[in-house]
Parts: structure tokens; sequence; C-alpha cells
């Protein structure tokens, strides 16, 4: 019996099966936590395909055979973090080369290219590339990647992955695109031309925040072997718990993130109701400045919404210490509702002018939907706004 499922198969049938056929000595359905840093040798060099677990490992493997299959990839690389994987990535560049990023990025983006490879003679330009006339303009001839987050964190922007990636296609620039947000189920970077997608599958991907991870995908074998070959010697792998774990959770990736979907809808048209809230961010919503571009390239809205408070911080602080069921904490995507404040928490890496800029203001607040029932998910929201 085959149990490689076709690749032209649904998507819950490859979330569930890709790169995962039962284990070949023991018929194990569930891909093995293969808790090894060795592999035994017959001969020096001569082995079964696996030498040493920072190179290889067979639930890693099966994890990033399961991620290709998602996004539509040949290949696949999995890290021990998003950033990990951001760092992979910027590895492949040289001291002189130009990045051009999106300008509202999550924090640890933003600071891992202005603290870190800035240092090392990297030039960062960060754009807001939802002005097409402002990305055109950014590039130069050192330009070597168009780094974009869509929908943007906090802000929601939605930049359009066709266009920017064409743009930066003439001019031999490759395009990486982070996922995160809509994760591998309702957006597909690399049919609307994007060389590289990226994910902090610590989010959706895994969906139960109890794993940090990164993972990437492409259909260039010459970007692929470039990024394998720094997978290894750079080495920031993740564990094979990790893998398997990240593996579990893809399998039910389509049906959390229909859920998550149908949940945040119903809390932002709840949201953009209320006295209390000044205004609100959700692709989904008629109200979002570009809905129709969410529409054509998304196969659905997501489960982050970012909302301004009537009110300044002292109110912001009194709404999140008085939320019960959502949790105040950083992260997002998992199966449980967690509630942040972008300008002390997740953006605080962000100068305060460029936050001020982007319009990261203390009055706004970020949730990231769970699979919860909605309506208690609204009754919470509703006691902690009777608060402020
Ligand atoms: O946390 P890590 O797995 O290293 O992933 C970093 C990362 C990359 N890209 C996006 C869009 C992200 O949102 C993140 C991490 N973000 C949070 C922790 C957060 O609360 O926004």
């Amino acid at each position: 019996m085959n149990h490689t499922p076709p690749t032209h198969s649904g998507f819950g049938t490859l979330a569930i099966h890709a790169g995962q056929p039962p284990e070949a000595t023991t018929g194990a359905v569930m891909t093995p936590i293969f808790q090894t840093s060795t592999y035994v040798q017959e001969s020096p060099g001569k082995h079964r395909g696996y030498e040493y677990s920072r190179t290889d490992n067979p639930t890693r493997t099966a994890y990033q055979s399961c991620v290709a299959a998602l996004e539509g990839a040949q290949h696949a690389l999995a890290f021990s973090s998003g950033l990990a994987t951001t760092d992979a990535i910027l590895h492949t560049l040289r001291t002189g080369d130009h990045v051009i990023s999106c300008d509202d990025v999550y924090g640890g983006t933003f600071r891992i290219f202005d603290k870190v490879f800035k240092k090392m003679g990297i030039e960062f330009s960060f754009v807001d590339l939802a002005d097409l006339n402002q990305a055109e303009k950014a590039f130069r001839p050192n330009t070597k990647l168009l780094w974009m987050e869509t929908p943007t964190n906090p802000m929601l922007k939605i930049l359009d992955i066709q266009t920017l990636s064409s743009l930066a296609k003439k001019r031999g620039v490759l395009t990486v695109v982070d996922n995160t947000f809509m994760s591998s189920y309702f957006q597909k970077p690399l049919q609307l031309g994007a060389d590289i997608v990226v994910h902090s599958v610590t989010k959706y991907m895994n969906g139960h925040s109890d794993v940090v991870g990164g993972v990437l995908a492409t259909n260039n074998s010459q970007v692929y072997t470039e990024l394998k070959f720094l997978q290894n010697a750079v080495g920031a792998v993740p564990a094979p718990m990790d893998c398997f774990l990240v593996m579990r959770g893809l399998k039910t990736l389509h049906v959390r993130m229909e859920r998550h979907e149908k949940n945040a809808k119903e809390i932002a048209h709840f949201l953009e109701g209320h006295p209390k809230v000044e205004r609100v961010i959700y692709p989904g919503l008629e109200s979002h400045p570009q809905h129709a571009l969410a529409k054509k390239q998304m196969s659905g809205f997501g489960g982050m919404i970012t909302f301004f408070l009537k009110g300044d911080l002292a109110a912001a602080r009194r709404f999140l210490e008085n939320v019960q069921l959502f949790s105040l904490a950083e992260s997002l995507g998992g199966v449980e509702s967690l509630i942040e404040h972008p300008a002390i928490m997740t953006h605080a890496s962000i100068p305060a002018e460029t936050r001020k800029i982007l319009g990261i203001h203390d009055n706004l607040i970020r949730v990231s939907i769970g699979i919860e029932e909605v309506s208690d998910l609204r009754a919470d929201l509703e006691q902690a706004l009777k608060e402020v």
C-alpha cells in the first residue's frame, strides 16, 4: 500500500498524511520521535541517509515534507524559532547588501535586522510597502531581499504579494513573505510569486502554544541548497520532540483556522459596534482599507484583531488587567485566546518615534482569537470593557 498522498490532494489530507507514511519497521501510524543525535554507519561514510541529527533527523524530515506539501513547495527547512529562520535567510547576504523590509514588522524581526545584521554591514530600508510608489523607489542596485509580513504585525496592513514580488523579480531581488498570521491554510505566497515563505510555527502552524519554532519553504533549488547548508552549518535546528509536536499540530490546522476565523469575525463586529472602542482593524471587515486586496490574495481573514480603545494607557491597562478568559501574554495563534499591548510588550524594541508613525499607540490592543466558545470570549471582553 502506498501511503503517500498525491500532491493534488486537498489541504486536510496533506496536513494529516504528507511526509508521514507508517513507520517502516513497526508500522507505527504516527511518525516516531527519533530522539537520537547520531546514526550507526556500516563503513565510514556508508550510512542510510542519516549521519548526525543537526544535519538530518527523520522526525524533522517528515515535518519538513509536510510543510512543503502545505505550501505547494518542493523544499522546506525547519529551525528552532521563527527568528532562527530569519537569521538563516539573512546569512545568505554579504556586507554591503541591501534589504527592503515592510515598516510594520514583528518587533523581534525589526531587532534582528536593526541590531544584529546592520552591525555586520547589511543595509536596511523600512518602507510602507502598502504604498507601491514607495516600494518601487526603495530598490537600490545592491538590493538583494524584499522582506514582507502580510498581514503586518500588529497593524494588519495587507501587502500585495503578487505585485511586490514582480517588482522584485524584475530587479533580480528575492522576495520573502512571513506567512505567520495567515498560516499555510489561508495564504499561499509562493503561488503569488514569492521566492521564500517563512513562518513562526510557534503560532498557528503548531497552534497549541507549547513549541517555539520556525520553518521556511521554497521552490528555488539554489536558494534551498544554500539554506540547507546554513541550517547545518549554523545549526539552529529544532529538537525531534518539537518536530513531532508541530506535525501533530499541523494535522488540525485547517479545522482550527476555520474556527479562529469564525470567532474573530464575530468578535471584530462586536468590537466595531462597542461605544468604548475607537477603531477596529480586521482584514475581514468592510471598513479595513485593504479589504478588497485581502479578499483577493487570502482565502480567509485569520484570527488576529487589532483595536484602539477610547482612552489612554491607563484605560488600556485597566482593560488588560480585567480580562479573565483571555490571557494577557505575548504570542498568538494558539487554541486559547491571548491579548496584549504591542507598545509595551511585543513591539517594545521598535523605537518610540517609529511606533508613533506606525500607529502603535498606547491605546492599541492586539488580540489573538482562540477557538473557545465565542459567546464566552465576547462576554469576557464585554465585562473588561465595562471596567474602562
Ligand atoms: O518567536 P519566534 O518563533 O522566534 O518568531 C518570531 C516571529 C516572526 N514573525 C512573526 C510575524 C511573528 O509574529 C513572530 C513572533 N511574534 C510574537 C511573539 C508576537 O507576539 O507577535
